[in-house]
């Protein structure tokens, strides 16, 4: 029986549980304690209008609310409860972080919460990009091996809505964002893995050092029965593993024999290895190569691909899987929508939309997984204080044609530096996502590839990378029916 009770609860979390944020996470913890008979204080910075309606589902189990962007007594606030879950967005008021380190008042994230409440076993994957596509090849490979995994955290599904289904002996694959990371205390997965570090969310964090130990608590709580797995060509997820106390493995997407032989790299034993022979992907054990399958068998392209495919069997290896069933089920995996999402070809012009690509270091992924040919690209959004000559060094060394279409606050700033920075790069400037797109589609020509991949977040117009993805696809509809009317 995992089904935690009401008393199990109070005794973890105390009697008086606050909820910072009312989003997805904030809305799943509500429907946990209303399944356990439990109460909550709901705090939210959003007008009360936008919020009115979705508090009404919730009347019975609130007992006290702060809604809208009000000065908080976080003194009383802190007096009456015992645990405040924060959603991952928000960061604190330095103000009420001191108040709640005075009185001794905890505050976790979601998914700390969850691990507590959880009897399954857990593989988490950070990173600054591939972490979707990790977690979903993972689950899919311990699925097809016939192994009870359960997929959830930032991906979009919290983990806290599945946690009384989880039996003893299940898997838990659970995508961590650096947010939910800062808020941990306990949570110790089994296997961890870091995709690789490369600049993101620093308006959060502050710097990449912050950012790096915010990435690097996911091994925080591991002991030497624990799985670690980090991406050998990158420095900062080896900065991130730090003096962790768990086995670490690693996987590169080189050839064996460009990896060092000696059992220790960087000071520090090193297990296993995934990396490739020749064109295949393997495993390199106790000096023994084992093949998984050829390169040629991914059907998702780019390097970064092979990559993510290193990592993922890397982790199912450490989870019971063998290599014959990871091959069968990596064999068989299509990607996943928003990623690198191959659209069709119309009129020898192909389409793809990459509205995941919220960072420069995705963007760059993704021109260099469709290398050649003309490219227009549709890049900007809203703004987290990103660095984007990486960004124009790239674009400008880019051999064949290209033109951007920029929209959002961001795509103005990009606009600015490309002007007064002399990158020479082709673009034009939108007021708004649907004119950038339709533009880029009055504009294509056979040829060409269509991208939207914009290396920024979707905030300034969306609700999120889904809504605009969904949205680019919807323009695009409706520019092929005009122009087939
Ligand atoms: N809010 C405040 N004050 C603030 C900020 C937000 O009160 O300063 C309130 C908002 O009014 C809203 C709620 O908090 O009611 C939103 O909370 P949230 O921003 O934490 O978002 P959720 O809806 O709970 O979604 C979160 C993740 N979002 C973020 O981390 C920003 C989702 O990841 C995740 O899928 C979901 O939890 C389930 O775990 C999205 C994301 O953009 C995809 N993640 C970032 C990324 O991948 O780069 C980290
Ligand atoms: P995340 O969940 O970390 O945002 P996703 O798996 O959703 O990552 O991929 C988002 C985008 O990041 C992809 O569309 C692609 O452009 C890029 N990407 C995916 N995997 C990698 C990787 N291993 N290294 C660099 N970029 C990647």
């Amino acid at each position: 029986m995992t089904n935690q009770s009401e008393k199990n609860i109070r005794e973890l979390f105390g009697n008086r549980i606050a909820i910072y944020g009312v989003g997805v996470t904030g809305q799943a913890v509500l429907d946990y304690l209303r399944s356990k008979s439990l109460t909550a204080v709901v705090i939210d910075d959003s007008p009360y209008e936008n919020l009115k309606n979705l508090l009404s589902n919730y009347e019975d189990i609130i007992t006290r609310s702060f809604i809208g962007d009000l000065p908080r007594d976080w003194g009383s606030l802190f007096s009456s409860n015992d645990t405040m879950i924060i959603s991952p967005g928000i960061k604190l008021d330095p103000k009420a972080e001191e108040i709640a380190r005075e009185k001794n008042i905890p505050i976790i994230s979601e998914i700390e919460m969850a691990y507590r409440l959880c009897k399954g076993k857990i593989i988490a994957v950070t990173g600054s990009n591939g972490k979707s596509t990790v977690v979903t090849m993972i689950h899919q490979i311990l699925i097809k091996a016939g192994i009870t995994s359960h997929l959830v955290g930032n991906i979009g599904k919290p983990f806290i809505s599945i946690v009384d289904e989880v039996n003893e002996g299940d898997w838990v694959v659970v995508e961590v964002s650096s947010y939910q990371l800062e808020r941990i205390e306990k949570f110790k997965p089994a296997i961890a893995l870091i995709t690789n570090i490369t600049e993101d969310h620093l308006a959060r964090h502050g710097d990449m050092k912050g950012y790096i130990a915010a990435k690097g608590r996911i091994f925080e709580n591991q002991n030497s029965d624990d799985h670690a797995i980090i991406n050998h060509e990158e420095p900062n997820t080896w900065r991130a593993f730090g003096n962790a106390s768990s086995k670490l493995h690693i996987f590169a997407s080189v050839d064996f024999e460009d990896l060092p032989v000696s059992e220790y790299i960087n000071g520090h034993l090193v297990e296993a290895c995934a990396a490739l022979k020749s064109d295949m992907l393997a495993f390199r054990i106790d000096s023994e190569i084992d093949e998984i399958m050829s390169i040629s068998e991914l059907q998702v392209p780019g390097e970064h691909n092979i990559q993510n495919a290193l990592a993922s069997a890397l982790a199912a290896h450490h989870a019971g899987v063998a290599s014959k069933a990871i091959a069968s089920a990596l064999k068989e995996f299509k990607g996943i929508e928003h990623r690198i999402e191959f659209l069709g070809e119309i009129d020898g012009v192909l389409y793809y939309n990459d509205s995941k690509a919220t960072n420069v270091d995705s963007t760059i992924t993704a021109l260099k997984a469709l290398s050649t040919g003309t490219i227009r690209l549709i890049l900007g959004g809203s703004e987290k204080g990103s660095d984007f000559n990486p960004l124009y060094r790239f674009l400008k060394d880019r051999k064949e044609s290209l033109t951007l279409y920029l929209t959002g606050p961001s795509g103005r700033r990009m606009a600015d530096e490309i002007e007064t920075g002399n990158w020479n790069l082709k673009f034009t400037l939108f007021d708004s996502f649907e004119k950038a797109s339709n533009a880029v589609f009055n504009d294509a020509k056979d040829g060409d590839t269509i991208l939207l991949s914009p290396a920024c977040a979707s905030f300034d117009e969306f609700k999120n990378f889904e809504e605009r993805g969904q949205k680019f696809k919807e323009i695009l509809i409706r520019f092929l029916k005009g122009k087939s009317d």
